[in-house]
C-alpha cells in the first residue's frame, strides 16, 4: 500500500475545570490530528498536541512541521515507512529533527495506518503477546481543597495507585496532607507524589523527614536542582521518579539515573512512539519501572499510551492515563472508557479508531 494523502485538523476541547500547569492556565485543550490515507482506502490517525508550559514547540510551529513531514511521505510504501522506526522518514534536508509532539503525531498515524492495513491492532505491533488489560492510576491534580475526599472516592472506585500533585502548598501543610492520605489509604493503594521540581534540597529534605513513616511508591521530580536527585536518594533512601529529566535526554544516559525507581514516559514530550518504547525497554533492563503517562492528549493519543503499556514486557505497572478525565469532550465518536483499576485494551483500541470529524476544524 502506498500513502496517497493526508489531512490536518485542529481540535479545541473544553476542560472540565481550568487547568494550571507551570503557571499557565488552560481553559481548553488544543491540538492537531493528522489523518494519513493509503491507496486501499485505509486511514491512520495521529495526534500532535504540544502542552503549554511543557512543550518547546507551539501549535503553529507544529502545523508547519507536520505538513512538511506528512507531505514528504506521499507516494511512499507503508512497509518502507513503517520499517524506518529510527526516524529515517524524516527528509534529509531537515537537519533539525521534528519537535517531540510532531514526531509523536506522525509516528502514531503511521502506526495506526499500518495496523489498519494489515488488520492488526497497535499493541500487536509492539509485542507478539500484548497484555489484554492495563492498570491505571488515579490522578489528583493539585491543588484542590478536597484531596481526602477525592482520594477516598478513587480508592472506593478501585484504583490501586493514586498520584497526588505536591509542591504548591506550604511544606508543613503538604506533610500533614500526605500523612493523612497515607493513613486513609493504608497499604492497599500505592501513593505516587509529583512535585514537578518545586523544592530546594532543604525543603525536599524537610518534606521527606515529615512523611518518613508513610509508604510512598515514589516522589516524582522533587528537586528544583535535578543534579542533586542522586544525593537525595542516598541521604534519605526515598524512592524517586524522573520525568522532566528525561526530556531531551540521550537514550544511553539513562544509566546515569539508576538512583531512580521509576521513569515517567510521555510520548508527546519525549518525542514519539519509538523513542518512548526504547526508553521503556532500557528502563526495564536497568531495573527501573517505566510508567507511561499522558500529557492531556485526546482519545487518539491516550489510546496509544494504552497500546504501548499493553505491548511493554514485565509486570503490569499502573499507567498515567487519568489526565484524560480532565477533558469534558473528546474527538472520538464515543469517549474511551478508562475504568479503575484496569482498562480493557481491545475495547480501547476499537473506540480510538472512530474519530468524529464533525468536532474538528480542517486546516
Ligand atoms: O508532571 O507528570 C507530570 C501531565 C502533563 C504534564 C506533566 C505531567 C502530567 C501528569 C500526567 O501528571 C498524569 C499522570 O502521570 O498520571
Ligand atoms: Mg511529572
Amino acid at each position: 500500500m502506498n500513502l496517497t494523502g493526508f489531512d490536518l485538523f485542529r481540535y479545541r476541547l473544553p476542560l472540565r475545570e481550568p487547568l494550571t500547569l507551570k503557571g499557565v492556565t488552560l481553559h481548553r485543550r488544543e491540538g492537531l490530528l493528522l489523518r494519513l490515507c493509503g491507496d486501499d482506502g485505509s486511514e491512520g490517525w495521529g495526534e500532535t498536541a504540544p502542552l503549554p508550559g511543557f512543550s518547546g514547540e507551539n501549535l503553529d510551529q507544529a502545523i508547519v512541521q507536520l505538513r512538511r513531514l506528512a507531505g514528504s511521505l506521499i507516494g511512499r510504501e507503508i512497509g518502507e515507512v513503517w520499517a524506518a522506526r529510527d526516524g529515517a522518514f524524516v527528509p534529509q534536508p531537515e537537519r533539525i529533527g521534528p519537535a517531540p509532539s510532531v514526531r509523536f503525531g506522525l509516528e502514531l498515524a503511521i502506526w495506526n495506518l499500518y495496523a489498519v492495513h494489515f488488520g492488526l491492532d497497535l499493541p500487536g505491533l509492539v509485542s507478539p503477546s500484548p497484555k489484554q488489560e492495563v492498570p491505571v492510576n488515579g490522578l489528583i491534580p493539585g491543588p484542590p481543597a478536597n484531596v481526602m475526599e477525592e482520594a477516598r472516592r478513587m480508592s472506593d472506585a478501585g484504583y490501586r495507585s493514586i498520584k497526588l500533585k505536591v509542591g504548591a502548598r506550604p511544606i508543613a501543610e503538604e506533610i500533614g496532607l500526605v500523612r493523612a492520605l497515607g493513613g486513609e489509604l493504608g497499604g492497599d493503594v500505592s501513593l505516587r507524589l509529583d512535585a514537578n521540581r518545586a523544592w530546594g534540597y532543604g525543603a525536599a529534605a524537610e518534606f521527606i523527614r515529615g512523611v518518613a513513616e508513610i509508604p510512598l511508591e515514589y516522589i516524582e521530580e522533587p528537586l528544583a536542582e535535578p543534579a542533586l536527585l542522586g544525593d537525595l536518594v542516598h541521604e534519605f533512601g526515598v524512592p524517586v521518579a524522573i520525568d522532566e529529566t528525561l526530556v531531551g535526554m540521550r537514550q544511553d544516559s539513562l544509566e546515569n539515573h539508576r538512583y531512580a525507581r521509576a521513569v515517567v514516559l510521555k510520548p508527546t514530550l519525549l518525542g514519539g512512539v519509538w523513542r518512548t518504547l526504547r526508553m521503556a525497554e532500557r528502563a526495564l533492563r536497568l531495573g527501573m519501572m517505566p510508567v507511561l503517562s499522558s500529557a492531556y492528549e485526546s482519545g487518539v493519543g491516550t489510546a496509544a499510551l494504552v497500546a504501548l503499556a499493553a505491548g511493554l514486557g514485565g509486570r503490569p505497572i499502573p499507567t498515567g492515563l487519568d489526565a484524560y478525565r480532565a477533558l469534558a469532550e473528546d474527538v472520538l465518536d464515543s469517549p474511551l472508557a478508562l475504568p479503575a483499576p484496569r482498562v480493557d485494551v481491545g475495547q480501547t483500541m476499537y473506540a480510538s479508531r472512530k474519530v468524529e470529524a464533525g468536532r474538528l476544524e480542517k486546516l
